[in-house]
């Protein structure tokens, strides 16, 4: 029995694809066991035993789904304080309320349409569309709607499913936009979340999603985009055989450089297919994302950038230099814990999320601070576990590097800048 957690509760392994259903896998990486990535600890927590789950990447060859097949229940990723705060990013913020304006602009014909956010966090995408349409937040994470409420965003604390789908039919009639970012990666029986969508979506209306994009997990982006709440990284192609079960299809595909690169899906009832959907899937033929030869080669890269990164931060630590971590995201603690890098190598680590500050890093137990604590430590380096948000980071940090201090990127290949 893995240390502190029941079979049954906790967790559990699926043998067959969340998409088509196939049980022929390639085993593209196995992490090893992870606490999951946003369970930030108590300092009294520490000392206690760590939900700790097997970590292990797959590629359907049936579908060309890459997923996880180890299940982490719900309800103890997302059904308690969640501390990933949209708003604690203004890059996000500012890419968010770019995406409400086109929606409107786009989609929104009349103040009564219904504009439905799954998982819309903090509410800080429809609280941009509100005075323009009809809005309404579904979200687990009663931290969370208790936010997007406060901002004037009708919220409901609930898991989205077939079941609550037809339960915001009969009280709020069909939906002309659903929205949901970074959310259908995050659910297990996805097919049924589709199943919702088709029973709310109005004949005219447009169901527009955003998921980190598969092609730049083992591209530009990095291997710590890899924890239990994503349980599925897209591309295209997997997406297209998904949605083509049921009275939906892809009318528009676009990338957007957000959390890496990240699709921005929409899709209809009956809606002409444009030319850029063949494109990509095109595109991605050409990369053979829909191969298992690329996930092998990306394997090997990740097992190169662990070897170079853990040395480059110790031959640091060797010179007597100081690293402090910048930004403690989710995926920070995948890297944190798949390098081994602990508060012998990070004194501490600084966030803008005020409910991660004062908390510790789940694996790693590195203490997470305000920012205003950066500075007095005098830091030769800072780790850029955000490096998503690189150039807005660099940019706001330039201060910094005048005085003669460096920045270091981890992935996808370790480099100092
Ligand atoms: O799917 C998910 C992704 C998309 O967002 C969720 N599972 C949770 C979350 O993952 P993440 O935590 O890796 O996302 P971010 O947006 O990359 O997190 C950035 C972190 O860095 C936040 O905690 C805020 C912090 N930050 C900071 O301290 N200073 C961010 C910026 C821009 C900064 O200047
Ligand atoms: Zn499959």
């Amino acid at each position: 029995m893995r240390q502190g957690f029941k079979e049954m509760d906790n967790f559990k392994h699926r043998n067959d694809c969340r998409i088509c259903g196939g049980s022929d896998f390639f085993k593209i990486l196995d992490l090893g066991e992870m606490p999951p990535a946003n369970a930030f600890l108590k300092k009294e927590d520490l000392d206690k035993p760590e939900l700790k789950f097997p970590l292990v990447l797959y590629f359907c060859r049936k579908c060309g789904l890459v997923q996880l097949l180890d299940i982490v229940n719900p309800k103890v990723l997302f059904g308690g304080q969640y501390d990933y705060l949209t708003s604690a990013s203004k890059p996000l913020v500012e890419h968010f309320r770019e995406m409400a304006g086109e929606l409107v602009r786009k989609f929104v014909e009349s103040q009564d349409d219904l504009a439905l956010e799954i998982g819309g966090n903090d509410g800080t995408l429809l609280h941009e569309m509100k005075n323009r349409c009809r809005v309404l937040n579904i979200d687990p994470a009663v931290n969370m709607t208790e936010l997007s409420q406060k901002r004037g965003v009708p919220s409901i604390s609930r898991f989205f499913s077939s079941e609550t789908a037809e339960e915001i039919l009969k009280e709020y009639g069909m939906a002309k936009v659903i929205v949901a970012n970074n959310v259908t990666a995050h659910i297990d029986d996805i097919k049924d979340v589709f199943k919702g969508v088709e029973a709310l979506l109005s004949d005219d209306g447009v169901f527009v999603f955003e998921a980190h994009w598969v092609g730049n997990l083992i591209g530009d982006g990095g291997f710590d985009q890899i924890y239990h709440e994503h349980l599925s990284y897209y591309s295209l192609t997997a997406l297209k055989y998904l949605i083509g079960q049921f009275g939906l299809k892809i009318f528009d595909v676009e990338l957007v450089p957000v959390h890496g690169e990240s699709l921005r899906v929409y899709v209809g009832k009956n809606r002409e297919v444009g030319s850029e959907v063949g494109n990509f899937l095109t595109r991605e033929k050409e990369m053979g994302l829909d191969k298992e030869a690329a996930y092998a080669d990306f394997s090997e890269k990740v097992l190169k950038n662990k070897k170079d990164a853990v040395g480059l931060l110790s031959d640091i630590k060797k010179n007597g230099k100081k690293i402090i971590g910048y930004g403690a995201p989710a995926k920070g603690n995948t890297l944190l814990n798949y390098f081994g890098i602990t508060g012998e190598t990070l004194d501490f680590i600084t966030d803008t999320t005020p409910t991660k500050q004062g908390l510790y890093t789940p694996g790693s137990h590195i203490p997470v601070y305000p920012p205003e604590k950066l500075f007095e430590a005098k830091p030769d380096y800072l780790l850029l576990l955000a490096w998503n948000y690189a150039d807005a980071i660099i940019k706001k940090e330039a201060g910094f590097r005048e005085k003669g201090g460096k920045f270091i990127i981890p992935v996808p290949e370790v480099k100092i800048v």
